[in-house]
């Protein structure tokens, strides 16, 4: 028997309660059965389950404000002023019912009226995993001019709940302070950026809820609110900022159907790409599911008849198609559902059929009405889709064109690719690199069997800016897209990738930066898989080399380069040479330092699914053409590098 449950023995609790601590056990011995993972990710998850107990208590009706701290000690406080935690004797357990809440799996909800109506599983069951994951964690309960307390050590019960201190009278909520196992988690500090992308998110999809985070660990404090009134209508908005809105106002379907609560809302831009994400219980769906179904229906349906019955489609026009209505469009689908069913491989696709009729019905209903009101924003759609249907049609002919030729036939691979011999894809990898002088030493430098060069002339088209027929007409890109075997958009076939790694190398400056964010947004908008699935990698080459005493250094950093001289002393020695570009280096040089399997360094380009709008809006403010909201993209902060993983 383990020392916990001797100490509940002595603590005369009964078998039920060895039982509890048999559960948190499991937990801490297969964390990530819980939380997915124990890095960084399942370490920010932490904080994300606590905060969704108080957001149900939100959408219950009972709580406004949210405020996550982030202590000094790098403990997490987050407080609610909602109704506090139930502290009467749970009828079963005969212990306090938050006591449960801590120290039970899946005890969520399972108490109480209809506060966690829309909880359905996936909210207000994690507590009890936090506590197990947690050093020590303390709940504070704020209830009729007292507050009680109660504190836990690795899940174990250290204390009696008990009245600490008295408090407002007419102060209620819950609020929970936890320190995460170190022993548990491979990364312990909290990101506060992640935390804020993720809390702006939580925030935009429950309207009304003000949710403040601030940052107690620096010396400059750092503080962020975020209070949207107007929910997923301000979501577009936020989403769209760096984009030119067609038409002024955000349209917004609202309504219940079927046990389904359904928000959706949506606004087109002038670019030719679609930004749409749903979610279910506040909780993204990257592969969509049953509601985006529903919502894709209702659009497509609904434009059509509105457009037939106005006269902006003839008789012996082409019905649009979805995609034809979707260009530009940026949409958010919110629906919230008792009991949510996620299938897939990843199970993050909506199931529950019910969904998909509710979104359609609301969707429909409501958008008929809007355009019938609106007729002027209903032409500024049509029109926009009606440009779509004949540049599909044109994408489609040049791209018939181009196959008749057969350039994007893998047999017919471009002339300036230097391939290479090994036929199976996972032992190859291909370099991307700017410049025919660059690409000679590449092509020079490298391993012939494994690794193929692909040089490209100049900056790649911008996509961001571009429709499918300019893309298909486009040499640079056409040169890749044949290269990689895959075909792109609907075409797109993993199975046909030719290179496991995709290797972007570019000149370390703002041009290279700017070439690598190119073929970033390329490889996002039309092939997004490759990046999902961990094929696309930033090579890095070094920025000085130091040479003393015939003895050769490379740093990759300035904050490298100082570490090197620090250790080899700095006098007259040195020889320091700063690399410009790629094209400085020799071509045994450029395999030593940037090439090499074993001496290289490689940033493989991840993103975050739970965060991807955050990541659309990265590309589109790095790419778009409104110059300010670009210009305090990145004096912010360099969040690309964020989505970068070694
Ligand atoms: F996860 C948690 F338990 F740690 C936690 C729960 C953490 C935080 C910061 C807040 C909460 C929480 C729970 N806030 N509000 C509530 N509400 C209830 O637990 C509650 C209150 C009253 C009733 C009722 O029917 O009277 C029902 C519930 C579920």
């Amino acid at each position: 028997m383990s020392n916990e449950n001797l100490t509940a023995v002595e603590n005369n609790y009964g078998a039920d309660q060895i039982q509890i601590l048999e559960g948190l056990e499991a937990v801490r011995k297969r964390p990530g059965m819980y939380i997915g993972t124990t890095s960084s990710r399942g370490l920010h998850h932490l904080v994300y389950e606590i905060v969704d107990n108080s957001v149900d208590e939100a959408l219950a009706g009972y709580c406004t404000e949210i405020e996550v701290t982030l202590n000094k000690d790098n403990s997490v406080t987050v407080e609610d002023n909602g109704r506090g935690i139930p502290i009467g004797i749970h009828p079963k357990a005969g212990i306090p019912a938050v006591e449960v809440v801590f120290t039970v799996l899946h005890a969520g909800g399972k108490f109480g009226g209809g506060g966690y109506k829309v909880s359905g599983g996936l909210h207000g069951v994690g507590a009890s995993v936090v506590n197990a994951l947690s050093n020590w964690l303390e709940v504070e309960i704020f209830n009729e001019g007292n507050v009680y307390m109660q504190r836990y050590e690795r899940g174990n019960v250290v204390s009696k709940l008990a009245v600490a201190r008295p408090c407002k009278k007419s102060k209620t909520g819950t609020r929970v302070t936890f320190l995460p196992d170190d022993t548990i988690f491979e990364e312990t500090v909290f990101d506060y950026d992640t935390l804020k992308t993720r809390l702006r998110e939580t925030a935009f999809l429950t309207k009304a809820l003000k949710i403040t985070l601030r940052d107690e660990r620096t010396k400059e404090k750092k503080e962020n609110t975020f209070h949207y009134e107007g929910g997923i209508k301000e979501f577009v908005t936020y989403l769209n900022k760096s984009k030119t809105a067609l038409y002024e106002k955000v349209i917004y379907c609202e309504g219940q159907n079927n046990g389904v609560y359904v928000e959706v809302a949506f606004q087109h831009n002038d670019s030719y790409n679609e930004s749409t994400f749903s979610f279910v219980n506040n909780i993204i769906t990257p592969e969509g599911g049953m509601h985006l179904t529903g919502f894709r229906n209702a659009i497509t349906k609904t434009f059509n008849d509105y457009a037939r019955k106005n006269k902006l489609l003839k008789e012996k026009d082409e019905n649009l198609t979805g995609d034809d209505l979707r260009e530009g469009l940026t949409a958010i689908i919110s629906v919230k559902i008792e009991d949510p069913q996620f299938e897939g491989q990843t199970k993050q696709k909506l199931g529950n059929s019910e969904a998909r009729g509710a979104v359609d019905s609301v969707t429909s209903e409501q958008l008929t009405y809007f355009l019938e009101q609106n007729p002027s924003i209903a032409k500024i759609i049509v029109e926009k889709a009606l440009l779509a249907q004949r540049a599909r049609a044109a994408a489609r002919h040049a791209k018939e064109a181009t196959r008749r030729k057969g350039a994007l036939d893998s047999f017919k691979l471009p002339g300036k690719l230097a391939d290479c011999s090994d036929k199976n894809p996972e032992n190859c990898e291909i370099f991307i690199v700017e410049g025919d002088s660059a690409g000679g030493s590449a092509k020079e430098a490298r391993t012939r069997t494994t690794q193929a060069i692909l040089p490209l002339r100049g900056k790649i088209l911008n996509v961001e800016k571009a429709r499918v027929d300019k893309i298909y007409a486009n040499a640079e890109i056409k040169t890749m897209i044949t290269a990689f075997g895959t075909g792109i958009q609907d075409d797109f076939d993993i199975s046909k990738l030719r290179y496991h790694k995709i290797i972007i190398m570019t000149d370390a400056d703002v041009d290279g930066a700017h070439i690598s964010t190119l073929m970033l947004t390329f490889l996002y908008r039309f092939m997004p898989e490759l990046i999902k699935q961990g094929h696309v990698y930033l090579a890095q080459p070094p920025l000085y080399k130091v040479e003393r005493n015939k003895k050769v250094w490379y740093a990759y950093s300035d904050d490298e380069l100082n570490k090197i001289l620090a250790e080899i002393g700095r006098d007259g020695n040195n020889k320091i040479q700063r690399y410009k570009g790629l094209g400085e280096m020799d071509a045994e040089q450029l395999w030593e330092t940037t090439m090499d399997p074993e001496r290289r360094i490689l940033l493989r380009v991840a993103f975050d699914e739970e965060t991807e709008s955050e990541v659309d809006l990265t590309f589109t403010t790095l790419m778009g053409d409104k110059v300010e909201p670009r210009r305090e993209f990145i004096e912010a902060n360099a969040k690309f590098v964020k989505n970068l993983d070694i």
